[in-house]
């Protein structure tokens, strides 16, 4: 959006998110949270919850999110969409696909979210059939928050194969577009790591 910012990481290595400096940002200890210097009302101004920052960034740039009130609600839907189910379930089929539930012997939890990533991958591809993006031509804040994790599901997850990509031709498309975005393509190394296994 051009604003100039400063990333911090917040290592799970080390449970930075538990620290008391992290948790004054956000209680519910997760990532992101941002300190706006130049909040509304001037003062410094602290957010948490991706969706919620995502809002409040577009509506401080006027970028991303329709003026138009039924567009507007209609792109703060598909955000939601993401916050309740993509975030939430593909998060969940990353435990049980890549992290520690990988070993539990019982598959029926990983094969539930197998299951619920598969429907909510099938409802985004119907969604993108004749668009460009999630909300047409225009790029919104909707994309941003779903396509980063699309991209982690096929990759940092390793998921491609389980959820059966390839069965969803419009997601991919979109996707392949999106990771090429120069934004997009500077904040995925942002900040600069070594990414965990
Ligand atoms: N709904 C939240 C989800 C945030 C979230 O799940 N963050 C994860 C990483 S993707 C996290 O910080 N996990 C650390 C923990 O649970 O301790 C948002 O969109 O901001």
């Amino acid at each position: 959006m051009g604003l100039p910012y400063e990333p911090h990481l917040v290592s799970f290595d080390t449970q930075d998110q538990l620290t008391p400096a992290s948790l004054s940002l956000n209680p519910n200890n997760k990532i992101p949270a941002i300190v706006d210097p130049h909040g509304p009302d001037g003062e410094a101004f602290a957010l948490f919850e991706s969706g919620a920052i995502l809002i409040y960034l577009a509506e401080k740039t006027g970028l991303c999110l329709s003026a138009d009130p039924a567009l507007r609600y209609e792109t703060i839907q598909w955000l939601m969409f993401q916050m309740a189910g993509v975030g939430p379930m593909f998060g969940q089929l990353g435990f049980f696909h890549k992290f520690a539930g990988k070993d539990y012997e019982d598959k029926r939890p990983r094969d539930r979210y197998v299951a619920e990533s598969r429907r909510l991958l099938a409802v985004l591809d119907r969604r993108l059939s004749g668009r460009a993006w999630i909300m047409g031509d225009d790029y919104s804040i909707a994309d941003i928050a779903t396509f980063p994790w699309v991209n982690n599901l096929v990759g940092f997850y390793g998921a491609r194969e389980i959820v059966g990509f390839d069965d969803f031709p419009e997601v991919a498309r979109v996707l392949a577009v999106f990771v090429e975005r120069p934004a997009v393509v500077r904040g995925l190394k942002i900040p600069n790591r070594t990414p965990s296994t």
